[in-house]
This record gives C-alpha cells, structure tokens and sequence, in this order.
C-alpha cells in the first residue's frame, strides 16, 4: 500500500463538548441547563440517564489533558458551559466557572496544545429557555455578552474561536423534531429559533473580533451529504427540502447574505418563523469568517415520505428514528449498508462530497473537519484491552476522504475526531461509545482503545 501523506501544517485534533463530559452539575454555582432539565423529562433520555457526573471531567481535567497530550495532537476542541459562566445566562460572570476553563487553557498552553474553543455546544442556561430560549431575539443578544465574557477572561488562551456547534441540531431537533432540549415540537419557533442563533453567531463574531482581533472565528455546521434513494421526482424534490433545511439555510445566509426562497417560502406563515428576520441582520450574519468546521458522520439517502413502502421494495431499510414530518422527507439505509451503532450508514466518500461542494458553491476560506468518528459496541476484552478495530477503519476511510479532498483542491486544513472521551451521547445517554479513550461510568477509570494508539501513530506519521 502506498503511503499517502498529509500537508505538513495539516492540524490534528480530538474534541469534546461541556454537557457530554464535564459532570459536576452543581458545582462551584453552576446553574441548570436546558440539558439538566430535559434528561429529567420521563422517556426523553435513553436509561434516564443525564449529565450529573458524565465522565467527570470537571474533576479529572488533567488527566484528561495528559490523554490528549499523549496523542500528539495539535489541538484539543471543548466548549464552554455558558451556565458555569453566567448561571441564569445573563449578569455578571460567576469566577468559579471562569477559572476551571483558565485551567483548562493553561494546561493545554503547558502541553503545548493550542485551544479551539466553542462557545456553545447546546447547554442553554435553562433560566432563558424559561424566558423564550432560542425562539426570542433577546437570547442573541445575551450570547454575545457571554462570548465577550469568555473572550476578556481566557482569550489569550484561544487558537480559534467556534461559535456555534450544529446551529441545526439547537434549532431544528430541540424545537421541531423535539428528540433534544427543550423537547419543543412547533416548525414556527424551530424557525424562528434558527435565525436567531445565526443572529447570536454574528453578534458574537463581531464581539470576539473586537475582544481577541488575532484569534480566527468560525462556526461548525453540521452540513448533510444528501442523496436522493431513486431517481423518482417525489425522492429528488424530497432531498432538495432536505438541502434547503440541513445546508442552505445555513449556508446561504452565511455566505451570501440571504436566506434561500424556497425555504422562506416553505416556512411562510409558520409564526413566528421567519418574520423575527429584521433589518441588518443577514449583513451581521454574513460577515466574513476565518474558517469554517464541518462535522460529518454518514451520507443521507432520502425519499419522499409517501414512498417508504417504494423504497422497502428498492431494498431500502426504512428506520424508525424521529424524522422532520414537516418536509415529508425521511433518511433510508441502503441495501447491505455497514452502520455504525447508531445506525448511520458508513460511507466516507459522502464527506469528500460535502466539502468539495462547500468549497466550489460557498467559500474559499479554511474548511476544518470539525468532527467526525464512530460509535460502535465496544468492551473490555479479557486481556483488558478495547480492540476497537472498527473504528480505527471508519477513521482511515474518512482520513483518506480528507486527502481526496485536499487532492481535489479543497482547502481542509485539519481534523478533529469527536471523541477523546466515551461520553453522554444525548439521548442516548451512555449508550453510545464515541470515544479514543473508553469510560467506565462507574468508577470514571480511563482506558485508551487500539484507536487512540492507531490515531497517535497516524499524526506522527502525518500519513495514512
Ligand atoms: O456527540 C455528538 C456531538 O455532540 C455533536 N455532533 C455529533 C456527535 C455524535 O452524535
């Protein structure tokens, strides 16, 4: 096999979130999030599972940091749990909660790991999910007084700034499909609720830049490689909703300053939906970024959601996992497919897709692949071991679609495997392993997987 190499400034990194990982729920005047609430909602989290201790981060931060020292990474991705800043999301910042991310910059600084640091990873502080959440405008507005916070307190300690983490998943699954916090099912605040964390991107975009002007800003989306299953019109017209809510909605209003017509008028008198827009604020949305992340797990393949009989008869398996019934659009898994445990399809040749068509449709500026990995059924084998093969193969293929890309003449200029740690994987509680590094939940004893080894050998090597 030939060994293919990786641009010398390439980037390597592993990431984690706050809620998934952090525990420590009441300490040092945290308040409640939107997460803390929701996984006490009966039936909304698998085991009845939540964040109270997750893998105790909180408290073994060093540890940690010594885990993604020994990777060789050049980066280490978390975000910030706005609740631990400003406990109600709003007034002045709450020190404690400073102090632990000013510990976690230093020790990344001490290990010579620069910091990509995103502001939110989906824990609203649930005293502004009782105010309206996502769905007023004033949410925006508070979003930016804590990036300001952040930025004064630790920017110095920051490579790169991520905004937002999958403003999709915040909007569209916490407020219209409902299988995430708030747990809300109404298509007019998922709109209204997406505009708005766009607004609270730009708003703070502008307020990092004023706060830390060397440090680069950018948002990671999680952009969908869509297919259509056949080439029936209904399974095109299908997808084409499907690229209108999962890409262009994001995308268009980022890069070129609008939102895409078909979607303003599929979501036309949805209230409040759209109406929220005001004046000026595509232009504060739109304003020039350093990089963008994209996160990529799997393809989608779409049909039209009268079709699923059809698509069973194409060999389609049709899953029953909550769906946008509003776009009558629903995923299939191909005949055959190779899933991981969450039932994606694996298919790395969607991620060259999906970055090739950002970069030749949208922008030129840095893409950095933001997360991308695999959950699978992992154990401790009897020689005390995690032998995690599988997931050593789901990241060679998607490493080598990197390097497809950059062939291309995409400018992908890093990596971040999501995760360092098995972690809360939301609704799924701890039932879904992510991580290099397995978790025994009950004690929190750390164990690296084969992969962990495979992805330090990988960056020493800058080759696949
Ligand atoms: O665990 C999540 C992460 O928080 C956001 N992106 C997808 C991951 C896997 O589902």
């Amino acid at each position: 096999m030939t060994t293919r190499r990786f641009p010398n400034d390439f980037l390597w990194g592993t990431a984690t979130a706050s809620f998934q990982v952090e525990g420590a729920a009441d300490a040092d005047g945290r308040g409640p999030s939107i997460w803390d609430t929701f996984c006490r909602k009966p039936g909304a989290v698998r085991n009845a599972d939540n964040g109270d201790i997750a893998c105790d981060h909180y408290h073994r931060v060093d540890e940690d940091l010594d885990l993604v020292k020994g990777l060789g990474v050049g980066s280490y991705r978390f975000s910030v749990a706005w609740p631990r800043i400003q406990p109600t999301g709003k007034g002045p910042a709450n020190q404690p909660g400073l102090d632990f991310y000013r510990r976690l910059v230093d020790g990344l600084q001490a290990r010579d790991v620069e910091a990509t640091i995103t502001l939110y990873h989906w824990d609203l502080p649930q005293a502004l999910q009782d105010d309206g959440g996502w769905v007023v405008r004033d949410t925006a507005e508070r979003f930016a007084e804590y990036a300001d916070i952040v930025a004064r307190a630790i920017g110095d300690g920051a490579a790169r700034w991520i905004t937002l983490n999958e403003p999709w998943c915040s909007a569209w699954r916490g407020y219209e499909v409902g299988d995430h916090a708030p747990g809300i099912t109404d298509v007019g605040q998922a709109a209204a609720a997406h505009h708005h964390l766009l607004l609270a991107h730009g708003l703070a975009t502008e307020v990092l830049r004023d706060a830390t002007p060397e440090v680069p800003v950018g948002i990671a989306l999680n952009l969908a490689a869509l297919r259509p299953g056949t080439d029936d019109p209904l399974d095109v017209a299908a997808t084409l909703r499907m690229d209108g809510n999962r890409n262009r909605i994001f995308l268009d209003p980022l890069f070129r300053g609008e939102y895409p017509v078909d979607m303003l008028e599929h979501y036309a008198g949805r209230e409040p939906g759209f109406s929220v827009v005001r004046d000026g604020d595509l232009a504060i949305i739109s304003q020039p970024l350093d990089f963008l992340g994209v996160n990529y797990y799997s393809p989608e393949i779409i049909v039209d959601a009268t079709r699923r009989q059809a698509a069973r008869e194409f060999g389609y398996t049709v899953p029953t996992r909550p769906e946008s019934h509003d776009l009558a659009a629903v995923g299939v898994l191909s005949p055959g497919a190779q899933v991981t445990q969450m039932n994606w399809e694996i298919d790395a040749s969607g991620l060259r897709e999906l970055l090739g068509r950002t970069s030749r449709e949208y922008t030129d500026i840095p893409l950095y692949v933001t997360e991308n990995g695999a959950a699978y059924d992992d154990y401790v084998g009897p020689t005390g071991e995690v032998r995690d093969g599988n997931r050593t193969e789901y990241l060679r293929a998607h490493l080598g679609a990197v390097l497809d890309a950059i062939e291309d003449g995409v400018n992908v200029v890093g990596f971040f495997e999501w995760s360092l740690l098995d972690n809360f994987e939301w609704a799924f509680g701890y039932s879904r392993r992510f991580g290099l590094v397995w978790v025994d939940f009950p004690t929190g004893t750390r164990l690296p997987k084969q992969s962990y080894d495979w992805y330090a050998e990988t960056i020493k090597a800058n080759a696949l």
